[in-house]
This record gives C-alpha cells, structure tokens and sequence, in this order.
C-alpha cells in the first residue's frame, strides 16, 4: 500500500501562449501549444498513481480571465476523471484567473471537486480508509489584484487530522511577482495550519519547515526563457506520517510533470581562444542539458562570459547571430526538438593590469594590494587563516584544497568586474 500523502500544484496557466518563444520553430511551436495542458493531464495522472488523498491547486489555473474553452474541458475531464476514482481536488483561483472577471463555460462540477468561493474561506474534510484525514481551507481571488492579507482570514478548526491551507499570495519580498494577497511566515504559522500549499511564485521553494510548512509547489509547465521558468516543473506529492496520534507532513517529493524545458546554460570563455571553441562549449553545454531533460523538449538560451581573447571576435557585428544560426542548424530535426532561443554576449576584454595598476583610484588601490599579498606568502596566509575563521562563523563552507594565489587572483577579478567601468583592453 502507498504511504497516505496528498499532491500540491499550482499555477497550471492553461493554454498559455508562451511570450518569448519564436515562430520559426513550428514544431516547438506545437508542442507548446499543448505543453500546459499535457502538463495537467500528467498531474492527474501522478494524483492516481500515488493514490493520493486529495489534489490541491493553488490558483492560476487558467492564463487568463478569457480563459480559452479547450482549457476548461481539459480541465474538467482532468478532474472528473479524479472524482470517478473517488479523488477529491480543491481549487482556489488567482491573480490571472479571478472568479468575478473570468468566463466559466462549466456550470456544474463533479461533488468531488470543490472550487472555493471568493467572499469567505471555506472549508472541507477528506477521510482516507473511513478514518478523517484532513481538512481543507481556502479562498480564492474575486479579481485580479489583491492586495488583502488573505491568510489572516484563515484558522484551524477543531477538526482532528491534518490542517491544510490553498492559498495564492505572496510571501515575503518576491521581486519577479506582483504582490497579491502579500503575507509573511508568521501570519501563516499564527492559523495554525500544518501545511500551506501555496501558488503564484512560479519558482519552487520551501519557505518553512514544520509547524507550519509553507511551500510554493511552482509551475507545472514553464512558460517563457526567464529565469523563474527556467529548469523542471512540476507537482509535489506531500507524504503524511503518524506520530504521536498526530498526523504531520514530511519533506515533499517533485515530481517533473513539463514537457518543454526552458534552460539557460552558461559558457565561460576565459580559457578560450576562438570562437569555434565557443561553439564547442555550446554544443556541449547543450548535449548536457539534453540528457539532464530526461527526453523532454528544450528551450535553450546561452550566456558567454569572462574576459578572455575571444571577446574581441564576439563583438563584431553579426558574430553572435552567426553563431546562433549555427547552433540552430546543428539541433535542427532533432528528436524531442530543442531550440536555441538566444546567445547573450556578456564577456568583457581582458584587463590590463598593468594600465589599471597604476590608476589613482580604488581600481588601481585593488590591483596593488593583490600585488602585495602575492609578494609576502606570510601576510596572504594570514588573512587566508581570517578569512576561513569568518566563513566558518556564518556557517559557509570553506572552499578546500585551493592555492590561496589562486583564490587572490579570482577575487582580485570579481573585485575589478565589480568596480569595471569600462575600464581595460
Ligand atoms: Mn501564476
């Protein structure tokens, strides 16, 4: 038998139109017309396989209020197909698919499938083998910016089992999102909840452990190239453990559910000295990623840095785009399809040391002091030994096995990246 445990998902955006990828790649284009709702299908399938108690989606199901009709029938098979197992699922809906704003081509839902309402938090109990299990809150967005604290409107009930709370919102300082229903850590471990299954980060993250766990289960699909799309998406299947009389959560399981993978593989250029060699690297970088998407199709994107001899060739006009095409070319045909969305060139030229060493600034004061430490070993070990002591103190690691000249000299490099302004060759 399966260990009791329940699935967390959230941000599903089905059938969105994926920005920022081009149209001259009309088989990528294909497979990401359906990536989302494919994405969705294997959610109920992973729901079933695991016997799961119940299905928690956290909002977004949809890209957009106008919510496209092949999504909602997608999605209402999806879900019939877990209330036909006797699976419940709980909806809570979020800043791109509010219920006030949203068309809803489905009028009736199997008893299964609750979709909170947005005036107040509902709750709802789930048994597992005829014994209670959990109990269910949540609340979803009437329109599309909230800026209520929502999770100050939850609190436990005395309902025995386990507490947990779908909600979509914004913990703490998140940069790359709006901050709808905007929370902290404290407001969600003062309902006493045992389990925040939360959406609308897009980024998978545990933000607490125990008491309570707050956890962004991410998207199920990745949407664009940008970083927070980037690497595998997916679904969390949260294990549920017996202790004391008390059911508690354990460490969630991710379970990769996409089928496009958006990557960003990043080419140091330093050692290098021509550009075929760059597109060695990339080439490369590229079989990499292919094996590490475990036969998903890839949405690439390349970063070149480092100063090395090679950045004066990058920098003339139509190497980049050259080298891309190329890239293009070698991937072209391949099966599962990858594509090369962009190279970005961010090397800069080598520096000069000698023209730098002698400026009156703090530019010139970093190349002299590192010129200094490599001319007394005694002093440079010293302030190795200081510089261990402090890691250490704030708990990093201390890197091992390194020559200290060899750590001055990468530092002296970040400290002249640092403070470059356009400084060198
Ligand atoms: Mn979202």
């Amino acid at each position: 038998m399966n260990q009791p445990c329940f699935v967390h998902a959230a941000d599903l955006h089905l059938d969105t139109p994926f920005e920022g990828v081009r149209q001259d790649a009309p088989e990528m284009a294909e497979l990401l017309r359906d990536a989302s709702l494919d994405a969705f299908d294997r959610l109920v399938d992973l729901t079933l396989e695991r016997g799961a108690a119940f299905l928690a989606i956290a909002g977004d199901i949809y890209d957009g209020a106008d919510r496209g009709l092949r999504a909602q029938l997608r999605f209402r098979d999806g879900l019939a197909r877990l209330a036909e197992a006797g699976t419940p699922t709980f909806v809570v809906h979020g800043n791109h698919d509010p219920v006030e704003d949203g068309w809803s081509a489905i009028r009736s839902w199997p008893d299964a499938v609750t979709i909170f309402s947005a005036h107040e938090v509902e709750t709802r109990r789930v048994e597992l083998g005829g014994a209670p299990f959990a109990t269910v809150h949540g609340i979803s967005y009437p329109q599309r910016a909230v800026h209520e604290n929502l999770a100050r409107r939850f609190a436990r009930t005395d309902d025995p089992g386990l507490h947990v709370g779908v909600l979509h919102c914004t913990v703490g300082h998140q940069p790359e999102h709006d901050p709808y229903s905007p929370c902290t850590v404290e407001d969600l471990r003062a309902t006493g909840l045992d389990y925040w299954a939360l959406g609308h980060i897009h980024r998978r993250a545990v933000v607490h452990r125990h008491d309570p766990w707050v956890v962004y289960s991410g998207n199920t699909q990745g949407r664009s190239p940008k970083p927070s799309e980037q690497g595998a998406k997916g679904a969390l299947v949260v294990p549920v453990e017996q202790t004391g009389g008390r059911l508690e959560p354990r460490e969630p399981e991710f379970v990769a559910l996409d089928r496009v993978r958006f990557t960003e593989v990043a080419v140091d250029t330093d050692e290098l000295t021509e550009i075929s060699e760059v597109a060695d690297a990339l080439a490369t970088a590229a079989h990499d990623a292919r094996t590490g998407a475990e036969g998903r199709a890839l949405v690439l994107r390349a970063r070149l840095t480092g100063r090395g001899p090679v950045h004066r060739d990058l920098a003339r006009p139509g190497v980049v785009d050259d080298l891309l095409t190329g890239l293009r070319d070698q991937v072209a045909g391949g099966d599962p399809p990858v594509w090369w969305d962009r190279v970005r060139d961010e090397t800069r030229p080598p520096l000069d040391r000698e023209a730098l060493r002698a400026r009156p600034d703090v530019t010139g004061e970093v190349v002299r002091l590192v010129d200094r430490l490599h001319a007394e070993p005694d002093e440079l070990a010293r302030l190795g030994g200081e510089a261990d002591r402090i890691l250490r103190s704030l708990g990093h690691d201390v890197p091992e096995g390194r020559p200290l000249a060899d750590l001055l000299g990468e530092a002296e490099t970040r400290a002249l990246d640092a403070l470059d302004d356009g400084a060198g060759g």
